[in-house]
């Protein structure tokens, strides 16, 4: 891809993840974290590196090429997508072992609180003109026992067809391709979008430079992201990929599951059409 000033630079979508977290974190309650379970934690943490500077033998030369980089990942405000493509993807396996229902995936970096809510059957906002393929993502949600769930809600964001999100990507107007989507009393719900492309973490940042430098690949596999909840159930939050995509076995952020893949059907008019059934349980 060429660079114009329609694209997006690494800084703008790190400096936009960064904002984004704080706000979030700002409004969650967090609960104080003991000094023997920080000791803990920390302390095997390090011991991780420790052991990796032994065993690889990692010169002074290395260890200062290593700070520098770390300065930039903060300086380009890259933490948020860092640590959700390398790291995210074991915290949410380890949530994972205690939950029942439809498997969850990681959050991200590009999740934005309070989109506009819409009718079970709706499409989300887009520019009168944009491009993708037509996709119309339906379903139900329904509880452990399949009974449909009352009152639930598909918070649903994903990428363009050129694979960047509203408010991480300035030439993008806020809000497209993201909706709050509220299902009928019946679990059921209809919504219209476009299919997004693959997604390719910016290769003029640090954690770019850090996947050239490794070797590795910058990509993940197109996906659409959903936090569905109820009240009284627990909230899920997943994503959902589509079969034969691109990058589908080798996702750089390692955060599909067989049991995500979408396998949509051609319309005839140039459509796809996918369905998908979540499953909500109890909240703890
Ligand atoms: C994404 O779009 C994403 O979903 C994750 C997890 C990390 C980086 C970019
Ligand atoms: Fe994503």
């Amino acid at each position: 891809m060429t660079m114009t000033e329609q694209s997006p630079s690494a800084v703008d979508s790190g400096t936009s993840a960064t904002e984004a977290f704080r706000v979030a974190r700002r409004e969650s309650t967090t609960t104080d974290i003991s000094p023997q379970r920080v000791g803990d934690v920390v302390g095997s943490v390090l011991a991780g590196i420790h052991d990796a500077i032994r065993s690889r033998e990692v010169t002074y030369d290395e260890f200062q090429a290593a700070k520098a980089w770390l300065i930039e990942v903060g300086e380009g405000g890259e933490w948020p997508l860092f640590l959700d493509v390398f790291v995210e993807h074991t915290v949410e396996e380890v949530a994972a072992r205690a939950q029942r229902g439809t498997k969850g995936s990681i959050l991200g970096p590009y999740y934005l609180p309070g989109q506009v809510r819409l009718p079970s059957t709706s499409k989300l906002p887009m520019r009168p003109d944009e491009k993708g393929t037509p996709l119309v993502f339906a379903g139900r949600v329904r509880d452990v026992d399949g009974n449909p769930v009352v009152g639930a809600e598909l918070d649903i964001w994903h990428a363009d067809d050129d694979g960047y999100y509203s408010g991480f990507a300035p030439h993008l107007p806020d809000g497209i391709l993201r909706g709050v989507v509220e299902a009928d009393t019946d679990g059921r719900f209809e919504i219209g979008t476009v299919q997004p492309a693959p997604y390719r973490i910016p290769t003029d940042g640090p954690t770019g430079a850090l996947i050239e430098a490794a070797g590795w690949h910058p990509w993940r596999p197109a996906h659409l992201h959903l936090v569905v909840r109820a009240p009284g159930f627990r909230s899920i939050t997943t994503q959902l990929y589509f079969s034969g995509g691109d990058w589908l076995d080798s996702d750089v952020a390692q955060a599909t599951k067989p049991e995500l893949v979408l396998a949509p059907q051609s319309q005839g008019d140039g459509t796809l059409r996918s369905e998908y059934d979540f499953v909500l349980e109890p909240a703890g």
